[in-house]
């Protein structure tokens, strides 16, 4: 556990709140996933010293004195990134994903013009498009689906016929609740056609294709990739544009980040992605994610095994989106709780043609970047997906909820959080 001295000694409220949650996330485990966990090297450059200085600009080209070591930081940062995603520029200020994308949307567009991404309920991402987004109000947002909500396999042909309408200036690649590989070739032939750019929003995937085990969109010709860092990459909360095709597009993508969009960089958390993108080219990142998709799997099996559906039929990267409605009949909400109720978290979740509401779909989502960070393996991930449906087969039985409880708490204790990942 991280000493929190100065903290207990001074605010009681948080060090309570700070200490309940190093008991959550050490008898629990964390199964949303988007969520992982971060080295002691990376928390330390997260709570350094850097976070007391203000750093607009870039590194060389700064609009405050006193900058020799957060352009060091910076510039590494930037360095890293590039060699990690195989790309030429890099941006590391944006604050998370979501101001990511808006930069990315502010660099590339004019007001009105129009993207084409995933449709939320099949995949996609509150940023690009929902109605709810303030984004929304500024562009056009048309939407692409699964052919086949049982296979995930992509309606390419509408993806087509709606980008010939629309005529996008982005087609956006990349989802948060999505299980399958998209064809990035595709999106490249069809963009091509429509004279439009291609983005990748590569958040949940990002440390798998850095590991190098899930295909870099850059290969295929992507423009564009966002991110954030904190995901499979497992850094620290943040995001980062990364650009491959010209300076021209970097320079419009600088100027949309600062002064654009936002003032001052975190300089602390940019050092916190410096640490991270180094332990992610370190070898032992490569065995971490191929491991997450083989925990992935055993999990899959788990599931059909015991005839729960799986949208897109089950899972070619780190998640599972799985049916508890239609297939056993409890709502996405109480399968959360309950499963909360024995130490595991997941998170419920809107399935492609959900018949029930976002507060209460009937999905949740779940996967294994963080229990793979703890050092499971396909036998634990086996053993923790089937206490999962032996909870949501019977959520009223107190007292198998309450055996099941101590088995995960055993489970988590045997596995602490690694110190170190390198
Ligand atoms: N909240 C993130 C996720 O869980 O996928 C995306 O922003």
């Amino acid at each position: 556990m991280q000493d929190y001295n100065y903290i207990q000694k001074q605010d009681k409220e948080i060090y309570d709140a700070l200490m309940g949650e190093e008991q959550r996330e050490a008898e629990g485990l964390e199964l949303i996933p988007s969520e992982n966990y971060i080295s002691r090297a990376v928390r330390e450059a997260n709570g350094s010293i850097l976070n007391n200085k203000y750093a607009e600009g870039y590194p060389g080209k700064r609009y405050y004195g006193g900058q020799e070591f957060t352009d060091a930081v910076e510039q590494v940062a930037i360095d890293r990134a590039k060699q990690l995603f195989n790309c030429q520029f890099a941006n590391v200020q944006p604050l998370s994903g979501a101001p990511a994308n808006m930069a990315m949307y502010f660099a590339l567009l004019e007001p009105g013009d129009t993207v084409l991404g995933m449709h939320l309920e099949h995949g996609g991402h509150l940023t690009h498009g929902h109605p709810t987004t303030s984004i929304n109000k500024v562009f056009n947002f048309v939407r692409y689906k699964m052919k086949d909500v049982d296979t995930g396999e992509i309606d390419y042909d509408e993806l087509r016929a709606v980008a010939h309408e629309h005529k996008p200036k982005i087609i956006l690649a990349g989802f948060s609740a999505y299980s399958r590989e998209l064809e990035y070739t595709k999106f490249v032939e069809i963009a091509k056609e429509v004279g439009a750019y291609t983005v990748a929003d590569m958040a949940h995937i990002a440390g798998l294709i850095a590991a190098g085990v899930a295909r870099n969109p850059f290969d295929d010709g992507f423009d564009v990739i966002t991110t954030t860092t904190h995901k499979t990459l497992r850094g620290p909360r943040g995001g980062m544009i990364l650009t491959n095709t010209d300076e021209e597009i970097a320079k419009k993508i600088n100027r949309a980040v600062f002064p654009g969009l936002q003032g001052g960089p975190h300089e602390h958390l940019i050092a916190g992605k410096a640490v991270a993108f180094g332990e992610a080219s370190h070898p032992s990142f490569k065995e971490y994610a191929l491991q997450i998709l083989k925990n992935a799997k055993a999990m899959e099996e788990v599931f059909r095994a015991a005839g729960i559906r799986m949208l897109a039929g089950g899972t070619s990267n780190h998640l599972i989106l799985a049916d508890v409605y239609g297939s056993l009949g409890i709502t996405g909400q109480e399968a959360e709780t309950t499963l909360d109720a024995v130490g595991l978290t997941v998170n419920k979740n809107m399935i492609a043609n959900d018949t029930r509401k976002a507060l209460d779909p009937s999905g949740i989502r779940f996967g294994t970047p963080a229990i793979t960070t703890r050092g499971m393996y396909e036998g634990e991930a086996t053993r923790v997906a089937e206490i999962m449906v032996e909870v949501l087969k019977d959520i009223n039985n107190e007292t198998k909820k309450k055996q099941l409880k101590e088995e995960v708490v055993g489970l988590a204790t045997a596995f602490p959080v690694p110190e170190s990942f390198v």
